[in-house]
């Protein structure tokens, strides 16, 4: 009689996974026994996280990151439809954090849930699916994390969120307010979502916070709407006299216990910093204040969903890239200079 082989477990079920869930490093574990795959190898998901498009498995699920690759309603620059990709790949596996000395891959139980099945050309069906997704999540309990997407995309993820929740506060890093009730006549795009949340009552407007606004939009009669309705605004010049620390107690302070949306514009950051998004604003905060900004409002308040959206990679946010075409075109410039002393 053989002894029975032994049981090994693999990384997703030791961490409480069933076996349906897909984990991305589990052929590289059974090969070599290393918990982590080639981080350019395999099927992609963010920070190599267990894999499933099926709402049983949520159970038991902290966090469950959702894309929403869609940029049909953007006003300027498109691409943002690539951002949920270009999110996973440029994601890492690691989780211990230096600062805090907490590894969230071991304290917390998340799961990619993969993409919303958008519709290409049909923005409505996008946003139907959206919401569809995030609601699977937001029903089982888990904190959806969407990835956009153009900002048009909160409104069907917040919706999804409030009606689990009841109406939310929201947090908004954004270099624009998006509370216009149309832009170029049109009643959804990406710079109206804010607006129509509060107007359909998805978020409580008295703890409804927008951090990071500068720039020439939105007008007046817009800026007026908002202070109507209670909205708290801090200007990027008020972060930068203030200090973002300062910004995020304060914002705390406004938007309570009850639960709580936190939506990221990565247009927030300066384009120094984040030149790959649609509408880009000079004078913007910078990585180290937003990093911890959202750390301590997910740490603080009651986060019952999040979104960071108007990611648009491809050549802009690829900086090496970047320097290549800045290398050929300092060689022209090179023979223009040469030819124009000959
Ligand atoms: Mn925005």
């Amino acid at each position: 009689m053989t002894a029975p082989a032994a049981v090994v477990r693999t990384r997703a079920e030791r961490r409480g996974y069933s076996r349906g869930v897909l984990d991305p490093a589990e052929r590289w574990r059974r090969y070599h026994g290393q918990d982590w795959k080639a981080s350019w190898a395999g099927l992609l998901t963010f920070a190599e996280l267990p894999y499933t498009e099926d709402p049983a498995e949520l159970e038991g699920v902290d966090a469950a990151v959702v894309g929403a690759p869609t940029d049909e309603l953007v006003t300027e620059a498109p691409g943002a439809r690539f951002g949920p990709r270009a999110i996973r790949a440029a994601s890492s596996t690691a989780a211990h954090h230096l600062e805090t000395r907490v590894d969230w891959w071991e304290t917390l139980r998340v799961i990619d849930y993969g993409d919303a099945p958008v519709v290409p050309t049909d923005a409505a069906a996008s946003h139907r699916a959206i919401e569809d997704t995030v609601g699977e999540v937001a029903r089982s309990g888990a904190i959806p994390i969407v990835l956009g997407g153009d900002h048009s995309i909160t409104e069907p993820d917040l919706r999804a969120c409030a009606a689990v929740h009841g109406p939310v506060g929201l947090i908004h890093f954004d270099a624009h307010t998006d509370t216009a009730s149309s832009v170029y006549g049109q009643e959804q795009s990406h710079g109206t979502p804010m607006y129509r949340l509060v107007d359909q009552g998805h978020v409580s407007p008295e703890r409804y916070v927008q951090i990071g606004l500068r720039g020439w939009w939105p007008e007046e009669a817009v800026l007026r709407w908002q202070a109507e309705r209670g909205i708290t605004s801090f200007l990027m010049r008020e972060v930068n006299d203030l200090g973002v620390d300062r910004v995020v107690e304060r914002t705390i302070e406004i938007v309570g216990e009850r639960p709580t949306f936190l939506t990221v514009d990565i247009d927030v950051l300066d384009p120094a910093f984040a030149p790959g998004t649609g509408t880009p604003e000079p004078g913007g905060m910078t990585p180290l204040e937003l990093f911890s900004a959202c750390r301590t409002v997910a740490e603080q308040l009651r986060l019952v969903g999040a979104d960071v959206v108007e990611v648009a990679p491809s050549a802009l946010a690829d900086r090496t890239a970047l320097l290549a075409d800045r290398l050929v075109r300092e060689v022209l410039t090179g023979l223009a200079l040469k030819r124009s002393t000959e």
